[in-house]
């Protein structure tokens, strides 16, 4: 799914702004017509509604959302006009002008109905219901009594993830027009051979033959380098590989993007052109090395959340920038999208500053008893197809994961993930796929996965206030999952609650010290392991949780930056032993 895009031929509109909000608790909303119109209080969208309406934190749904809007003149009657959701947690349900268009299940990722019957020249009205209850047959799943997962038990509301189930309308929501049968989908994979950087493209225009397409211009710009392949499409699509003789790869340290600029051609005039930034890099997995570019690399960052005070999960620019900033300063150059799919701007800033993405589904929490179990599956499989279909080609994304910290005990577990596994293949043969556990040796899954993703809290949950032994115990479970599967590990969490301002000496948990000091032992036991491909702190930054007796203010404490984004203790210290002191 191509992210919409200004140019001569695609235009869109943001709807973002005051929409109308309603609550729905005996969802009556329907059978009164609220999709005709209702009377509704302000509230900012894109956002969360936890923390913008005063008595709605908790409050998961229904809800309605309406909003109002024109369409521009340019949307000539030549477009196909299409509304397009970046994401709305949990269920969506959407009217335009009182027809109903259809419904999207899942947050975090992209969904869009054609409205171009639908659409009037004058005013239209669109509503949105969102339904973000919490339940087991959902992904993340929800009311899951579970006494043996460590943290999640008797929190409210009842979610059997340790972080807030922010709801509502989250990302932009943008009305877009693009000319009629034009480009649906590009498709790059890069290759290296040499100094020479190999560009295979492909491209889906037309879905009904080839009538009205002469072709297909395939150009590439950017490094004093101009490459352009024309090609004819058949069935709707077009292949070619383009070849760079001298290229610029892409890397961390050289976060070089090439513009790849499509053309549909019909009776020599282009009648649509989609500009692509692209990075040339490959991502393998040799043994037990992950190799950028053909060289072993280290992925230095953090687990993180989309996370902010009162914007809840609501997509926030600045915000976004000031996360990047402040791994850059610490001399991170990686981050996983714990535990849901990130904004796709997100990613595209990744792209242009040089980050190695470990791109994760929602599915975090997973449990694999009967009841509800082919729905999950389901829905992992529709999550994993959207994600690869959102993210496919930005460069900065290296790894998809499917899933954090399942509770695979049961047999039905390693089956589940095959399934995935080998969906993920399918649709991207050129990513290492991979999951986050913390069963280390019994992670069944890891024997077929490509990477293994393990997150460790010895020193904390266990062995708590023994810093020693806790290093101890992590040295012990990577030599023995590194024994057990031979392969890349790449620790996806490590890390420590620190109440900011709170110091201890000698270090005593919950203070800035014992972080610290928990983060650097850590860090000196992989840097001895040259199969640890990633040493990923949890988290960048605090962020807010449901209400439970092991997190105190409802945060969990383990940022190296505080919810506001100031430097603790840890975050020093990263940046001497990731920067060097530089
Ligand atoms: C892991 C989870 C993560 C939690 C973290 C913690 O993957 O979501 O926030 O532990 O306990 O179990 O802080």
């Amino acid at each position: 799914m191509l992210f919409p895009q200004q140019n001569p031929y695609r235009q869109f509109i943001d709807l973002s702004g005051y929409w109308d909000f309603r609550i729905d608790p005996h969802a009556r909303g329907e059978e009164q017509g609220w999709r005709l119109g209702f009377e509704g209080e302000p509230i900012a969208t894109p956002g969360s509604w936890n923390e913008q309406i005063l008595g709605l934190r908790d409050y998961l749904g229904p809800v309605w959302y309406q909003t109002r809007f024109f369409r521009p003149k340019s949307f000539g009657e030549e477009c196909q006009i299409f509304l397009r959701f970046g994401s709305v947690d949990y269920l969506a349900d959407a009217w335009l002008n009182g027809v109903y268009l259809g419904s999207h299940e899942g947050g975090h990722l992209p969904f869009e109905f054609e409205v171009t019957n639908h659409v009037r020249w004058g005013e239209n009205l669109l509503v949105v219901r969102v339904d973000g209850a919490l339940a087991r047959d959902r992904v993340p799943p929800g009311l899951v009594d579970d006494p043996d997962h460590n943290h999640q038990v008797g929190v409210h509301p009842p979610t059997t993830y340790d972080f807030f189930p922010y709801r509502g309308i989250q990302r932009p929501v943008l009305l877009c027009a693009n000319p009629r049968r034009g480009i649906q989908d590009i498709t790059v994979r890069t290759d290296i051979e040499g100094k020479a950087g190999v560009i295979h493209v492909e491209v889906l225009a037309l879905k009904d033959g080839d009538r009205d397409i002469d072709e297909v211009r395939m150009m590439l710009f950017g490094h004093g380098a101009k490459v352009i392949v024309r090609s004819h499409p058949h069935h709707g699509r077009s292949h070619a590989t383009l070849r760079l003789n001298q290229a610029a790869f892409w890397s961390p340290t050289t976060p070089q993007l090439y513009d790849l600029c499509i053309e549909l051609v019909h009776d020599g005039r282009v009648f649509d052109s989609y500009t692509l930034p692209i990075g040339i890099r490959t991502i393998h997995v040799d043994g037990d090395r992950l190799l950028l570019n053909g060289q072993p690399i280290l992925l230095r960052g953090f687990g993180r959340h989309e996370d902010f005070p009162v914007f809840g999960r609501g997509a926030a620019r600045p915000v976004a920038i000031r996360d990047f900033e402040l791994m850059r300063w610490v001399g991170a150059n990686s981050f996983r999208t714990s535990h849901y799919p990130y904004d796709e701007e997100t990613l595209t800033l990744a792209d242009r500053l040089g980050f190695l993405v470990i791109a994760e589904t929602p599915a975090v929490g997973l449990f694999f008893t009967e009841d509800g179990l082919a729905r999950r599956l389901a829905l992992c499989k529709q999550f994993i197809s959207e994600l690869i279909a959102r993210d496919k080609n930005h460069p900065s994304v290296i790894m998809w994961s499917v899933a954090n910290e399942p509770r695979s005990a049961l047999p039905a577990a390693a089956p589940f993930f095959r399934q995935l596994y080998n969906l993920a293949k399918s649709l991207d043969p050129t990513r290492p796929v991979t999951l986050a556990s913390d069963r280390f040796t019994e992670e069944a899954a890891f024997e077929f996965m490509d990477v293994a993703c393990i997150n460790v809290y010895r020193g904390w949950y266990q062995e708590s206030g023994e810093l020693d032994a806790g290093r101890q115990a992590f040295a012990r479970i990577l030599d023995e999952t590194h024994a057990t599967f031979g392969k890349p590990i790449i620790v996806t969490e490590f890390g420590a609650d620190a109440v900011p301002g709170h110091h201890a000496h000698p270090p005593e948990m919950f203070s800035e010290e014992y972080q610290a000091e928990f983060i650097t032992e850590y860090i000196r036991v992989m840097a001895q392991r040259p199969f640890v491909a990633g040493q990923h702190v949890w988290n960048l930054c605090d962020f807010k949780t449901a209400q439970g007796v092991k997190r105190p203010m409802a945060i969990n404490f383990k940022g190296v930056f505080t919810r506001d984004r100031r430097p603790k203790l840890a975050a020093h210290r990263l940046r001497s032993l990731w920067r060097g002191g530089s």
